[in-house]
C-alpha cells in the first residue's frame, strides 16, 4: 500500500511501504513513551528523595515481587511482539513471489546497471511494469554496494562474489530515487539511479523495442526468436507436421478453409487478426484454443511474425 510518508522518507509507493511505516511508528513512540516514564520516573526519585540535612533510615526494603513482575513481563511482552511482527514483515520483504519478473543488478563504482529477461540493459534507470513483483538478483564488481529505494522501503546490500536478492512491487507509476548507501569510495554520493514505474503495456512495449534495437536481428530473424519466445512453437510447427495448430509452412499467400465454411487468403491482416483476436476465423479441423496476444505483442513483434511466417516456404 502507499503511504504519506514519514519525517525521514517520501511518500511510499510499494505494496509494503505502509506496513514498514506503521511498525517503525510503533517502535518510534514506544520508545519515546519509555524515555518519558524512565526520564520522568528518575527525576522525581531524584527530587522527592534527596538529601535534605537530616539522615533517615529506610524501612529496609528488599523487594517487591509485583512491581518486579510488572517491569519484566511487560517490556518482555513488548520485545516478543514487535520481534514476531517483524519477522513477519521481513519475511514479506525477502521472499519474492515466484511470477516476479527478475532483473540482475550489477553494482560497480559508480553506477548501476541492470539486466533484464531477454538480454535488454539499461545503466543508473530500472525501468518497471507497476502492480507487478519484480525480483532483483544483485551482484557487485568490485567493493560493497548496497541498493536502497526510499519510497518502497527496500534496501539490500550487493556484495562482491555472492548473489544477495531484492524484491518490491511499485504501487503506483512515477520516478524514484534509487542510492548507494554503503559507502564506496570517492564517487559514492553520485551512485544514484532511476526507478522509472510504467503501465504494464508501456513496459512491455518499451522492453521489446529495447530488445529489438539492442540486438542486430532482423526483422524475420526477430520473429524466429518470439516464435520460440512467445510460446507459439508449443501448438505450430514450422515443417508442416500438424499440432495442436495449422503448420506455418509455405501458408502465406495460401486459402485457408474457415470453420464456418468460408475461405479467406492467408495475408497480413488475416495473420494479424489471428493474432490479436483468434476467434474471429477458425480454421477448418482445429479447436479454438489459441489464447489472444492482444497486449502481449505489439506491433513490431507482429511484424516480425508475418515477416517469419513469410520466409517459411
Ligand atoms: C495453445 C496453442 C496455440 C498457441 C500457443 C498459438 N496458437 Fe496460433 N493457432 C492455434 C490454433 C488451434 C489455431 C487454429 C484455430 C484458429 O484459427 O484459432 C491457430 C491459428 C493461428 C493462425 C492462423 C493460421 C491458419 O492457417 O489459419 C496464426 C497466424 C497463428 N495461429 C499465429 C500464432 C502466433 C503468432 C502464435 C504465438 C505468438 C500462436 N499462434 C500461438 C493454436 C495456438
Ligand atoms: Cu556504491
Amino acid at each position: 500500500m502507499d503511504s504519506t510518508g514519514t519525517l525521514w522518507l517520501p511518500p511510499g509507493h510499494s505494496t509494503f511501504a505502509s506496513d514498514v511505516d506503521f511498525l517503525f511508528y510503533v517502535i518510534a513512540y514506544l520508545s519515546l513513551a519509555f524515555f518519558v516514564i524512565v526520564t520522568v520516573g528518575s527525576l522525581y526519585l531524584a527530587f522527592r528523595y534527596r538529601n535534605k540535612g537530616k539522615r533517615e533510615l529506610t524501612s529496609g526494603i528488599a523487594h517487591n515481587v509485583p512491581l518486579e513482575v510488572t517491569w519484566t513481563l511487560i517490556p518482555t511482552i513488548l520485545v516478543f511482539v514487535i520481534f514476531v511482527w517483524g519477522f513477519k514483515d521481513y519475511l514479506k520483504m525477502h521472499v519474492s513471489p515466484k511470477n516476479a519478473i527478475e532483473v540482475k543488478v550489477s553494482g560497480q563504482k559508480w553506477f548501476w546497471s541492470f539486466e533484464y529477461p531477454g538480454g535488454v540493459t539499461e545503466v543508473n534507470t530500472l525501468t518497471v511494469p507497476v502492480g507487478k513483483p519484480v525480483s532483483l538478483l544483485m551482484s557487485s564488481q568490485d567493493v560493497i554496494h548496497s541498493f536502497f529505494v526510499p519510497a518502497f522501503r527496500t534496501k539490500m546490500d550487493v556484495l562482491p562474489n555472492r548473489y544477495t536478492r531484492l524484491w518490491f512491487e511499485a504501487t503506483a507509476e512515477g520516478e524514484y530515487d534509487i542510492y548507494c548507501t554503503e559507502y564506496c569510495g570517492k564517487g559514492h554520493s553520485e551512485m544514484l539511479g532511476k526507478v522509472l514505474v510504467l503501465k504494464e503495456q508501456d513496459y512491455n512495449n518499451w522492453l521489446s523495442e529495447a530488445a529489438a534495437a539492442s540486438s542486430s536481428l532482423s526483422l524475420e530473424e526477430y520473429g524466429e526468436q518470439l516464435y520460440r519466445t512467445k510460446a507459439c512453437i508449443t501448438c505450430h510447427s514450422v515443417d508442416g507436421t500438424a499440432n495442436q495448430g495449422p503448420t506455418w509452412k509455405g501458408i502465406f499467400g495460401k486459402t485457408e478453409k474457415l470453420a464456418d465454411g468460408s475461405n479467406v487468403t492467408i495475408d497480413e491482416n488475416y495473420i494479424r487478426e489471428s493474432i490479436l483476436n483468434p476467434m474471429a476465423k477458425i480454421t477448418a479441423g482445429y479447436q479454438p484454443i489459441m489464447p489472444t496476444f492482444q497486449g502481449i505483442l505489439n506491433d513490431r513483434d507482429i511484424d516480425a511474425l508475418i515477416a517469419y511466417i513469410k520466409t517459411l516456404e
